[in-house]
């Protein structure tokens, strides 16, 4: 393989150029390549100064995530980056693109750093569950002061060269970086050598460090990453440099061992893996999309379409009537005026977004669209009225989406005689926040199509991900697992309280039953009515007594003390223990892990199911989608990286023990889940098989 690393000596100038796609990730090949050129570089008497640049959409990505876990390949990162900055000849970092993490710390360990403006810098690690462990919390201080510095770190939000302005962190910004960065090179070679940022001395003062260390630690206080960066910069006061190194070491190689980490760093490439369409032709081409429409003014569309107006796109949102168009453009205008007022949007940014939102009435004016995306009423028979009209009113190659939770996206293309247009976008609410895009991908829908959905989702700042036809799709299938089993609690004696709290303490922001109260217990129960199902018996029982939640102040809990903080209800308690005896459930304490355990392991299997289907093509997918669009905590990496963690013999026993009990088939572990069990291996494992 060709070495990543390239290096010409030009007017006394060595450039050093690292090329490594995507991101120039430090992989073994580009540390070891980086050091043979430094070295070279020092050894070569016509060499005066040294240039470290990159080729590529970045400077430098960070460490090489994928290699996280396995041996360790020398030479590591610290030492390359200890040679650089102990060379006698200055080094000045070009950086042109994202310079993050070790991408950062490589440039911290030169003499200088020249930017582009727009040129992100940054520390993410804490996302990843570690810290900077190649002598970022000890250089960066030095550098810019460590309450600054702190601030970086722990965020883990990079900021433009633009924006870091005077603090020091950038010598000098340029458009024409290589440029600027060989003559400030040859400036320095020209004078006495500069200080690395190792030797500078510029902390500031320990009492606005520890005021920082105290506001982070207070917002961040679930986050040990967090605790570790604190303590590691707060050695730069307290230790000598190789010191202060030490104790990064040891944080960073705790953390990088801890679960934790390592869920969220199945995250990371997990996310990006979903976005690379399974079984897709090769060539298949996105096509371009200049416009979009969305049918339905109600929430979920005036939603949608506010994520066209806020990627550029300009949209058109169509109602059936005047009056229905006015309310839906008022809500949505409505959310940016909150947006404004909350500082997070400017009055210009907003008057663009609007303008680029076009209200009409009829279907026709569709006709200029290069997507559009129904999100009509969830009703087979409405759906199906409007394809049959949109059919000939969108433009040849036009996509044509529908929003829909759970009905059958095969059908709505059978109801159009250009069926490969046709697919699903499937938003969360709200669908101006939530991440979630699931892309559904019909039986005939064209692969430009379902190309073209995927990079608009991509372009909406969405993260998508593909699933087969099924009722309720990846998410909503797995999530009707738990409702089911969630109802059985409560009449086996688990007060809804019990059930919240086995999943917020379990990391959700919120349980189940104060979910369904905030969007309101009606919601479901008209679903389940249309479609005949009884799987609710209790949240039915609660609607029909006129009990919707908070906006009726009484639901699952009691709101009536200020509308939105619920208590525990003893007419509820009653309810549900009338329905168990209806039922002749018998009613007992449940010890709080076979709460959770009942509502996570039905939603693996069913994830199992799933995957056997090709409904997902990968583990993380379902990862993914739960992730980003149900609120699982992402600390535990996804319902299926979960299962890998618990161990999946565990869970197939559980699974057998409640199918026996309940006598539910349902239960019963997929057949997926058991041969992995039985052959010790994982879906992790599995994933890693189908990408090889
Ligand atoms: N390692 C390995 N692969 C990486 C990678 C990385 N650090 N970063 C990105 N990729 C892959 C990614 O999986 C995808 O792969 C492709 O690159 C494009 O990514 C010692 C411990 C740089 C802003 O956390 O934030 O340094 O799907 O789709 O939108 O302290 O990638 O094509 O096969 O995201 O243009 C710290 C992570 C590491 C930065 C580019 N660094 N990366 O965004 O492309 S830890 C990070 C990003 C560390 C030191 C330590 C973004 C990006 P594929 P993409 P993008």
């Amino acid at each position: 393989m060709a070495d990543p690393v390239s290096s010409t000596v030009e007017d006394g100038i060595a450039v050093l150029r690292i090329d490594n796609p995507p991101v120039n990730a430090l992989g073994a090949a580009v540390r070891g390549g980086l050091m043979r050129a430094v070295e070279a570089a020092g050894a070569d008497p016509s060499v005066r100064a040294v240039v470290i640049a990159a080729e590529g959409r970045t400077f430098i990505a960070g460490a090489d995530i994928t290699e996280f876990g396995k041996p360790p390949i020398p030479p590591t990162l610290p030492e390359v980056i200890a040679a650089i900055e102990s060379l006698s000849k200055p080094v000045v970092a070009a950086i042109h693109g994202a310079a993050l993490g070790g991408g950062l710390e490589v440039a911290l360990g030169c003499h200088a750093r020249v930017a582009a403006p727009a040129a992100k810098l940054g520390l993410p690690e804490v996302n990843l569950g570690i810290l900077p462990g190649a002598g970022g919390t000890q250089r960066l201080p030095r550098l810019i002061g460590a309450a600054p510095a702190l601030r970086i770190m722990a965020e883990g939000k990079p900021v433009t060269a633009a924006e870091a302005g005077d603090t020091g962190l950038v010598d000098e910004v340029a458009e024409d970086v290589l440029a600027a960065a060989r003559a400030l090179a040859l400036r320095l070679a020209d004078n006495a050598l500069p200080a690395p940022p190792r030797d500078r001395t510029n902390l500031g003062a320990r009492e606005a460090f520890e005021a920082e260390a105290a506001a982070l630690t207070k917002r961040h206080a679930d986050n040990p990453s967090v605790a570790a960066c604190v303590d590691a910069v707060r050695a730069a006061f307290e230790k000598p440099f190789e010191e202060g190194l030490a104790v990064e070491r040891a944080h960073f190689a705790r953390l990088r061992d801890d679960p934790r980490s390592k869920a969220l760093r199945h995250v990371f490439l997990a996310e990006r893996a979903a976005a690379r369409i399974p079984n897709l032709p090769k060539g298949t081409r996105a096509r371009p999309v200049a416009r979009a429409a969305v049918i339905g003014a109600g929430t979920m569309g005036g939603g949608i379409a506010m994520n066209f107006a806020n990627a550029g796109i300009p949209v058109t949102l169509i109602e059936t009537s005047e009056e229905n168009l006015a309310r839906g453009i008022e809500r949505l205008a409505g959310n940016y005026a909150t947006s404004v007022k909350r500082g997070s949007l400017t009055e210009e940014a907003k008057a663009k977004r609007l303008g680029l939102i076009e209200g009409r009435v009829g279907l026709e004016a569709a006709a200029d669209a290069d997507v559009i995306v129904e999100a009509v009423f969830e009703e087979m028979g409405l759906k199906k009225e409007v394809f049959g009209k949109l059919q000939s009113v969108a433009k040849p190659g036009a996509v044509i989406a529908t929003n829909t939770s759970y009905l059958d996206v095969d059908e709505i293309a059978a109801s159009t005689d250009r069926p490969g247009d046709v697919l699903g976008m499937h938003f969360f609410s709200p669908a101006n926040v939530m991440k979630l895009l699931e892309v559904v991908r019909g039986e005939r829908t064209s692969p430009e199509a379902l190309a073209t959905a995927v990079e608009v989702g991509r372009r909406l700042a969405k993260v998508p991900v593909v699933s087969g036809v099924c009722y309720g799709f990846i998410g909503n299938r797995m999530l009707s697992r738990r409702t089911i089993q969630a109802e059985r609690l409560l009449l086996e004696g688990a007060a809804p309280s019990q059930v919240d709290k086995a999943l917020t303490d379990f990391g959700f922001r919120m349980g189940p039953f104060a979910m369904t109260d905030l969007a309101g217990i009606d919601v479901g129960w008209r679903v389940r009515q249309a479609m005949g199902l009884k799987t609710a018996p209790v949240a039915d029982a609660l609607a029909e007594a006129g009990r919707y939640g908070q906006k009726t102040k009484r639901g699952f809990y009691d709101y009536s003390a200020d509308g939105r903080t619920g208590a525990p209800d003893p007419e509820v308690a009653a309810l549900i223990e009338r329905i168990a005896g209806e039922r002749g459930v018998t009613r007992r304490e449940i010890p709080q892990e076979e709460v959770l355990e009942r509502l996570l392991f039905p939603m693996i299997n069913e994830g199992a199911r799933i995957l056997e289907e090709g409904i997902a093509a990968r583990a993380g997918d379902i990862d993914t989608v739960w992730l980003n669009g149900y609120g699982w905590p992402a600390r535990t990496g996804g319902p299926m990286f979960h299962a890998d963690a618990i161990g999946l013999p565990r869970i197939v026993a559980r699974l057998r023990d409640f199918a026996e009990a309940s006598g539910d088939e349902n239960l019963r572990p997929a057949a997926l889940l058991v041969r992995l069990a039985e052959e010790g291996g994982s879906f992790v494992a599995l994933d890693a098989r189908a990408a090889a």
